[in-house]
């Protein structure tokens, strides 16, 4: 039986897995490592969270503290701008919903910055990190977070490119205004949203 080319091409186009965004393909198992500085070493009882700027009532949080909030669970897929995605993980920690009620942003406050320990921020407008949208973790898949992948806390906003998600993270700061970070200076897109393949500026 002949098979033609174009029988084959489309078979590829419907085969091809809905929960992948355009241009990114499926890693599997395994999680491919992205950092641009060098892996510090974060001392879990001496790590704090801070949530400042505009903010009512600006908190800092130690690792205890937090998980004594209460647990969150985010299961679903993550997406690297440099087009791997890896379906179906999961995270647990504690959703940034749980400490913006804390913080109190004030009315004024439309954008966030995330702050690594190493220096790494990364920007977002406030409606990215609230709604069930993001979560501080400490646990991928039942077990600690590798200090690789960010442990022993870090970030993460999984509907966007995960360079959205700081790895070490110590430090959010609510703004009235768009601070770039360290890959939006970089030629990065401002908001990165996969499924519009906002890869690059102007994206
Ligand atoms: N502090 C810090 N956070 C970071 C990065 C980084 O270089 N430094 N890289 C970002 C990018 S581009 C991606 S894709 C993810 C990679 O996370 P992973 O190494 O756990 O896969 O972390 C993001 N957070
Ligand atoms: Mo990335």
């Amino acid at each position: 039986m002949a098979i033609t080319r174009g029988f084959l091409g489309r078979r590829k186009q419907t085969d091809r897995d809905p929960r992948l965004p355009p241009g990114q393909y499926d890693v599997g198992k395994s999680w491919p490592v992205l950092t641009a500085e060098s892996t510090p070493r974060v001392d879990a009882e001496k790590w704090s969270l801070s949530i400042d700027g505009l903010v009512a009532n600006p908190t800092t949080w130690s690792l205890r503290e937090l998980k004594a909030l209460g647990t969150d669970t985010y299961q679903g897929d993550i997406h690297c701008v440099t087009t791997w995605s890896k379906l179906d993980t999961s995270f647990t920690g504690i959703s940034l919903d749980t400490l913006l009620e804390i913080a109190q942003p004030l009315p004024e406050a439309s954008f966030v910055v995330e702050e690594s320990t190493t220096r790494y921020r990364t920007n977002l407008p406030i409606e990215d990190v609230t709604g069930g949208k993001a979560w501080i973790v400490w646990e991928h898949e039942g077990k600690p977070i590798s200090r690789e992948h960010g442990g022993p806390v870090r970030m993460i906003v999984p509907h966007l490119y995960f360079w959205k998600s700081a790895k070490w993270i110590s430090k959010i700061h609510l703004l009235d205004h768009d601070e770039p970070g360290f890959w939006e200076v970089n030629g990065y897109h401002h908001r990165g949203d996969p499924w519009k393949e906002q890869r690059f500026d102007g994206d």
